[in-house]
Formats: C-alpha cells, structure tokens, sequence
C-alpha cells in the first residue's frame, strides 16, 4: 500500500518561511525579471531541512502515482541537474525509497557535470546512465523554464526517455520574450507539459504561498507578492 499522505505542502512552505529559503525584498532573477520573493533551495542545507524538502518531493511523487488517471508511470532514474539539483536528486531517491521501497528500491539518480572530463571514466553524467532509461529531472525553481529546457536538451543528447519533472516551486510565471499578447502568455510549465507531453509537478506553487501568507504574513510582503503575480502569471 501507498504510505499516507500528510499535509505536506504546508509543512513544506513553514520550514521554507522559518529557514529564509523564501524570502521577500528585491530580487533580480535570471530571465530579468525584478522580484519580490526569491526561493533559494542551496540554504535547505542542514540535515533536518534536507530530510523535510527531500520527503516533500517524495511525497508529490507518491501523491501523483496514486492519483492520476493514466496508468502509473514508472520511471527509473530521477535527473539533478548541476549544480543545484544535484543533493536534491540524492537525497529524494532516498527518501522515496525509505517510502515505499518495494515501488523504488531500484531507482537511481545521476547528474551532469558542468565540465566534460578527459581522463579517468568519459563522459559528462555521474551516476546512473541514461540511454533508453524512462527520466524524471528533479530541479528548484521554474521561473521562465530556461534551466529546464537545458536540462531537457542533456537528457536527448545522453539517449534519455523524458517521462517527467519536478520541482519544489512553480512561480507561475510566463515563458522569456512574452508580450502583452494573449498569445504570450503561456506558461514556463504549460510549454514544458504540451511540448513533451510529460507531468511536470510541484511540490508548491506561487498561488500555494500567497494562500499561507493571507492573514498570516506581513501586508506589505503580500501585496508586493500579488502585484507581481498579477503582472507575470500565466494563463495557463
Ligand atoms: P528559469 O530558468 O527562468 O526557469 O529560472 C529558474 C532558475 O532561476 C532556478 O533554477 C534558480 O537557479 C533561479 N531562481 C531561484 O533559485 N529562485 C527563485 O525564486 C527564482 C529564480 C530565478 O532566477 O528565476
């Protein structure tokens, strides 16, 4: 039987919030953007905070298994692109299998290297090899889908199968070089699940925090949160 599955979500955000993995100010993200929270998952670096982000990710995994309508797909290596996603795949591989071990006994995680190596064992992956293995990629954020579409691009090049993707937070927020045009806004996520035709989950979205922080969160916080939501959410 699946393990039962708690309110991992909120768990999950009130350690984000006591850890200052979220917090607000002013931030200048990678597609430009200029932001007033900033999600950074390299601070989930002590054992507890690892234990608790990893068995959220297994959680979400576990809770999509058992909820979706489609056969179940099994997958065989969970993907962590460098340098971030690299303890996340990890550490999730583990806590899945500590989970439910007779489903993920067997599953691997491997990672890219930023640099291809010349000496020693070739190649740019560390761990498992991915040639005609069913592939979930495992990352941090998704914010205009850049980092993910190169992670996808290493999964094709190494023979992967792409069956899915997963991160902690889904921002919500349209895909890079997007106009005020109804055709412009798509979202990062929304690109990745048509043109892959994969699951893309997340343990959290924006819509998930804005929800924790109404009435319990600083106003100001809050209002420049939904200010900025309004401005880059996407439609779909
Ligand atoms: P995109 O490539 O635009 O989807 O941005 C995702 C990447 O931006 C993540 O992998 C992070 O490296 C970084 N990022 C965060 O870590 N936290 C955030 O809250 C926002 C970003 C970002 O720059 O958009």
């Amino acid at each position: 039987d699946p393990p039962e599955i708690p309110d991992y979500k909120t768990e999950f955000l009130q350690s984000c919030l006591s850890a200052n993995v979220l917090t607000f100010g002013n931030f200048t993200l990678k597609s430009g953007r200029v932001s007033p929270y900033f999600f950074n998952a390299g601070l989930f670096h002590t054992g507890s905070l690892l234990r608790s982000i990893s068995t959220a990710y297994a959680y979400s995994i576990i809770d999509f298994l058992s909820n979706t309508q489609s056969p179940p797909q099994d997958f065989d290596v969970l993907f962590g692109p460098a340098y971030k996603g690299i303890p996340l795949a990890c550490a999730t591989v583990s806590a899945l299998t500590a989970l439910a071990p007779a489903r993920f006994s067997s599953l691997s995680y491997s990672f890219n290297r930023k640099e291809a190596k010349t000496h020693g064992e070739a190649g740019s992956i560390v761990g498992a090899p991915l040639r005609g293995k069913r592939v979930v990629i495992i990352d941090d954020v998704i914010t205009a889908g850049t980092a993910m579409r190169e992670a996808i691009g290493i999964i094709e090049a190494e023979g992967g199968v792409l069956v899915g993707v997963i991160v902690a937070l889904d921002r919500m927020e349209r895909m890079p070089g997007s106009g005020d045009g109804a055709a412009d806004r798509g979202s990062a996520i929304g690109e990745i699940r048509k043109r892959y035709g994969v699951p893309v989950l997340s343990i959290v979205t924006l819509d998930d925090l804005v929800g924790l922080l109404r009435g319990k969160g600083d106003e100001g916080d809050l209002k420049r949160l939904e200010g900025y939501r309004e401005k880059w959410l996407a439609t779909d």
